[in-house]
């Protein structure tokens, strides 16, 4: 069923007073074509749409939203601070609890600073990375996208590889002459910038499971030599752990390589997304050392009017509190991996190559034999036929994300029948 009246009307009218239509490219339904769904309202694992239709919301916010919508405890953590005042430019007490409560699950940062978005994070991120080592070069992977800050904004992911733009314009060329792009998961390209450039690098930044390229992990054997080679050349590692943190497990992806990989830990993490719970609020950290660097302590500026703001850090802590319950992940990562099994059985029911994965609460599918392992091989899987099925699932009530290149989220307000609901809707579409 193609949008009715009311969702058509208003992206004609957002064109019109929004660059098109939108404040973030991806919702302008650019890659899969059609009217964008303007969204009246959310509850559990569940939007409407401005024509009254409801989906089965596997984007939640693009990650935050991982107790589905209007949790009646972040509801009310929420309305209480909200009536407490919204906003002070002075510290207050939850702060300081959501930072205890990031620390808490994530042994390798000791100091966090709280910031609005993952973009500020990340950008952050990396100069104190610069200004800690006093070096300037820093090293990104191809298909990985960092937020909109000047010097990631080179062959990124997400919206970039969505509009065929991988490096945007406006971005000088100075700007970038110290960022370095490798492919990921190529060992040996890695060996060889270390080689050359080994004394030069701050930091190198990797999402350790890439969401902006729907969904490819760091392999074990490229993580480990990543480290190493970090280690040995006085490099710090930052993983941007936006969307995966508190996401693929309770103490992100890291967790998942600590598992792996003994005595593994990245040197500082950037966060965002969930531990806002939908609202915005970011995060970066470190050890005590690297962290003391930043103002007022250190050289290092940044700062910012709604950092831990206090009705955001309300809705984080309520949120982080939910996930933090014993048996959370794993009840989350069984619907999840039902989910990408389930989808995998209709489509080969219907004998359409489709492979899928997931970690915790992420997942990701391809129309693909084999599992893509860095951003090449995703441009290659099956975009018309992805497109088709996006199509297929949103008219029998179904929102994936709209583009190939973004992971998927399930939330804990997914229940069973919402996955055999999927399930089905996604035999019918594969058939059609
Ligand atoms: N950059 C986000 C996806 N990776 C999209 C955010 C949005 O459009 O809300």
């Amino acid at each position: 069923m193609p949008a009715t009246d009311r969702n058509a009307e208003l992206f004609e009218r957002a064109q019109r007073v929004i660059p098109g239509g939108v404040n973030s490219p991806v919702r302008a339904f650019r890659a899969v074509g059609g009217t964008p769904r303007f969204v009246t309202r959310a509850q559990g694992a569940y939007f409407w749409d401005a024509d009254g239709r409801r989906y089965i919301d596997y984007i939640g916010s693009w990650g935050p939203m991982i107790l589905g919508h209007g949790h009646p405890a972040v509801l009310e953590a929420v309305q209480q601070a909200a009536a407490d005042g919204f906003s002070f430019g002075a510290p207050t007490e939850r702060e300081v609890e959501l930072a205890e409560a990031i620390i808490a699950q994530v042994p390798s940062v000791e100091q966090v600073r709280l910031v609005s978005s993952g973009t500020e994070a990340g950008m952050s991120a990396i100069r104190l990375a610069r200004g800690a080592t006093g070096r300037s070069r820093i090293v990104k992977f191809e298909g990985c996208y960092h937020g909109h800050a000047d010097a990631l904004l080179v062959k990124a992911g997400s919206g970039l590889a969505t509009f065929g733009h991988p490096t945007s314009a406006g971005v000088p060329p100075e700007v970038v002459q110290h960022t370095t792009v490798l492919p990921y998961n190529d060992v040996a390209q890695l060996e060889a910038a270390f080689a050359e450039h080994g004394r030069e690098i701050a930091c190198v930044m990797i999402e350790p499971i890439a969401g902006n390229m729907n969904f490819v992990r760091a392999s074990v054997p490229f993580m480990t030599r990543l480290r190493e080679l970090c280690t040995r050349h006085g490099a710090l590692l930052v993983f941007d752990e936006v969307m995966t943190g508190f996401r693929v497990a309770l103490g992100g992806a890291q967790s998942v390589y600590a598992r792996l990989i003994p005595g593994f830990r990245p040197d500082m993490s950037v966060f965002g997304k969930v531990i806002g719970g939908g609202m915005p609020l970011a995060a970066f950290g470190g050890s005590r050392d690297v962290m003391s660097q930043l103002a007022p302590l250190g050289p290092v500026y940044q700062a910012g009017t709604l950092s831990g703001n206090p009705v955001a850090t309300a809705c984080g802590l309520a949120t982080l509190k939910e996930i933090a319950r014993p048996g959370f992940f794993d009840a989350l990562a069984d619907r999840t991996r039902s989910l990408v099994a389930g989808l995998a059985a209709a489509a080969r029911e219907a004998g359409v190559p489709l492979v899928g994965d997931s970690e915790g609460g992420m997942f990701g599918f391809f129309f693909a034999r084999e599992l893509p392992q860095d951003y090449p091989a995703v441009m290659a899987t099956d975009k018309d036929r992805f497109n088709r099925f996006f199509h297929g699932m949103l008219e029998r009530g179904v929102y994936l994300a709209p583009a190939l290149y973004e992971a998927g989220f399930v939330s804990a307000a997914h229940g069973a029948d919402d996955i055999a609901a999927t399930v089905d809707a996604a035999a019918a579409a594969l058939r059609a």
